[in-house]
C-alpha cells in the first residue's frame, strides 16, 4: 500500500516535469510566435490535413500547393513566399499534436488580423474530417469578433472554450474536448484572407482531488510498458 502511494506521487512529478507546469499555473502549448505578424514561420499540419490543404483551390492555384504561413500579412507581400498571390487567397492549417489531456477549463486563443481582399466571409475551421463536412466545427470569423464585422486592417484575438463551444453554422456546439483527448490532436483552419499571429492552447492546472485521480491509471500504465 506504502509502496503504491510512492508511485502514484512519482507520476504525479512526472506529469507536472513533462508538461512544464510551473507550480500553480497552467498549462499552455504556444504555436507561432507572439511577434505581432512579425516574420513568417510555417506551420505544419498532420499528413492527412496537410494533403488536403494542399488542395484546397486558393493554395493549389495561388501558392504551388503550400498553406500559409504564420504572421503572412500585407508586410511580406514582397516575400512572394513560395510564389505568386500576394499574403492573400491563402488558407492557413495547424495541427497541435500529441497533446496532454484536456479538462475543465480548457481554451483555444488564436489572434487574426484581416488583410485583403475579402476577409468578410472567412470561417475558422476545428478538427479536419477527411470525409465532409470537413470540420468538425466551422464559424465565421466575423461571428466571433465581438462586434459581427472582419474587415481588412481589424486585428482580433478571440478565445473559445473547448468544453463549452458555441454555436457553429451547423449548429454544432458543446464539448471538443472528448473527441480531441480520444484523438491526441487538434486542427485548425483559417480562411484565406486573414494572417494568423500565433495559437494557444491552455489547459488549467488540476486540483489536488483531479492530480489524484490522473495519477492512478499513469501508474498503471507505467507498471504495463
Ligand atoms: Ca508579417
Ligand atoms: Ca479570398
Ligand atoms: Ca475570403
Ligand atoms: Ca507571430
Amino acid at each position: 500500500m506504502r509502496q503504491d502511494k510512492i508511485k502514484v506521487s512519482a507520476s504525479v512529478l512526472m506529469v507536472l516535469v513533462a508538461g512544464g507546469v510551473a507550480a500553480g499555473g497552467p498549462t499552455t502549448i504556444l504555436a507561432g510566435d507572439k511577434d505581432d505578424f512579425g516574420d513568417v514561420e510555417v506551420a505544419t499540419q498532420r499528413p492527412v490535413f496537410a494533403a488536403w490543404l494542399s488542395a484546397t483551390g486558393n493554395n493549389a492555384n495561388y501558392h504551388h500547393g503550400d498553406p500559409m504561413p504564420f504572421d503572412m500579412d500585407s508586410d511580406d507581400e514582397a516575400i512572394a513566399f513560395n510564389g505568386s498571390g500576394g499574403a492573400w487567397n491563402w488558407d492557413f492549417g495547424y495541427s497541435f499534436t500529441d497533446l496532454p489531456q484536456l479538462r475543465a477549463g480548457a481554451t483555444l486563443t488564436i489572434r487574426l488580423k484581416a488583410i485583403a481582399t475579402d476577409p468578410e466571409n472567412d470561417s475558422l475551421g476545428l478538427m479536419f474530417n477527411e470525409e465532409q463536412p470537413h470540420f468538425m466545427w466551422v464559424y465565421r470569423i466575423a461571428d466571433l469578433t465581438g462586434n459581427d464585422t472582419w474587415s481588412a486592417g481589424q486585428v482580433a484575438t478571440i478565445t473559445l472554450d473547448l468544453t463549452n463551444l458555441p454555436s457553429d453554422l451547423h449548429g454544432n456546439s458543446g464539448d471538443a474536448t472528448s473527441l480531441i483527448n480520444s484523438l491526441e490532436y487538434l486542427d485548425v483552419y483559417i480562411q484565406d484572407d486573414t494572417a494568423v499571429d500565433w495559437i494557444e492552447l491552455t489547459v488549467p492546472t488540476p486540483g489536488s482531488a483531479a492530480l489524484l485521480g490522473l495519477a492512478a491509471p499513469l501508474a498503471l500504465r507505467r507498471r504495463r510498458q
